[in-house]
């Protein structure tokens, strides 16, 4: 029996957390643990306007279909980032195969909740990809299983030795467990919240701190997380660690000492350097100097000719 995690089933009337924890302050401090929770829609928050806690279409919409045959529904976040720097990585091998047509979803708009998105992905996050190289075309969701899909599928960045390929995917699991703590905690309640909260700040501070050490400490004895060479771990963790190690997300340099890891900002200057990581920073990004922006990516030539600064030269001539 596994009951000592769980809750014992209450034989009296049902309580709330109130009940129990009644000397402990609260935070508005007149809020109450009501006994049911309800959604309120106004609760605030940077993204309310899209957080609902139901899953499912909102509207019908269908994708598009470009004529490459990788399909990728995208945005320029750490999580979108990891899949545009291998499929440039595998373009740069010359894998033909991994051509791919970048769309921009727009998540604050909304977006991803539309029929033909939730089609693809029942979990209504980006990234997710189609390879419609395949029959029937296989959707693929979830940025760990898209780069463990197309390491697999055109057998690059994944060593084939089985301890070296256990290394690499300790790494990549490793980053899809940790970075919720990053994101949605620290950077949450750091950046985004509605009400500075001291315990919240602390406790997701001293974890993303944590986790910078166990990459600081893996990265001084090893030159990549999976070993000598560079995987689909490091695709996956770069684009989150990496940026904090250079004080890029939520301004908390300073705050996380983050220049004090030292391995980890050499090993993100090294990745930085590679020029299919470069481009794969630029796709569906929608902030920053405006020549880093590819809004929508259908041709290796766009990353000349279609960025931001240059389709507003082309504008304003
Ligand atoms: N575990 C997912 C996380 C994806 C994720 O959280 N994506 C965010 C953007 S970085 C998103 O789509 N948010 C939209 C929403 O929450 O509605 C993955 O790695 O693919």
């Amino acid at each position: 029996m596994f009951t000592s995690f769980l809750v014992e089933p209450s034989t009296g009337p049902v309580t709330s957390m109130n009940d129990e924890k009644a000397d402990i302050p609260s935070l508005p401090a007149d809020y109450t643990v009501p006994r049911v929770w309800e959604w309120n829609t106004d609760s605030g928050g940077h993204f309310s306007n899209i957080n609902r806690p139901i899953a499912g279409p909102t509207h019908d919409k269908e994708l598009p279909v470009g004529k490459h045959p990788v399909q990728l529904y995208s945005l320029g976040t750490p999580n979108g980032v990891k899949v545009t720097v291998m499929l440039e990585e595998l373009l740069a091998l010359g894998h033909h195969g991994a051509e791919y047509d970048a769309w921009l979803i727009k998540i604050h708009e909304g977006e991803q909740f539309g029929s033909g998105y939730v089609d693809i992905n029942p979990n209504s996050k980006i990234p997710v990809m189609v390879d419609h190289s395949v029959a029937p075309p296989q959707r693929v969701f979830e940025s760990g299983s898209i780069l463990l899909y197309l390491a697999e599928k055109f057998g690059e960045f994944l060593p084939e030795n089985h301890a070296d390929r256990t290394e690499t995917l300790n790494w990549l699991f490793w980053q899809m467990g940790s970075a919720p703590y990053l994101g949605g905690g620290f950077g949450h309640f750091y950046a985004y919240a509605p009400v500075r909260i001291e315990y919240a700040i602390n406790r997701f501070a001293m974890e993303t701190k944590r986790q910078m050490d166990v990459l600081e400490r893996r990265l001084g004895e090893s030159e990549y997380l999976g070993g000598d060479s560079y995987t689909i771990a490091d695709m996956a963790v770069w684009p989150w660690y990496g940026a904090l190690a250079k004080g890029l997300i939520y301004n908390a340099g300073d705050f996380l000492k983050v220049h004090e890891y030292t391995n980890v900002n050499r090993w993100t200057d090294q990745i930085a350097a590679r020029p299919a990581a470069r481009r794969g920073r630029m796709v569906n990004r929608r902030t920053g100097d405006p020549a880093s922006q590819l809004h929508e990516r259908h041709d290796a030539s766009d990353f000349e000719t279609r960025t931001q600064d240059k389709i507003g030269e082309a504008k304003a001539a």
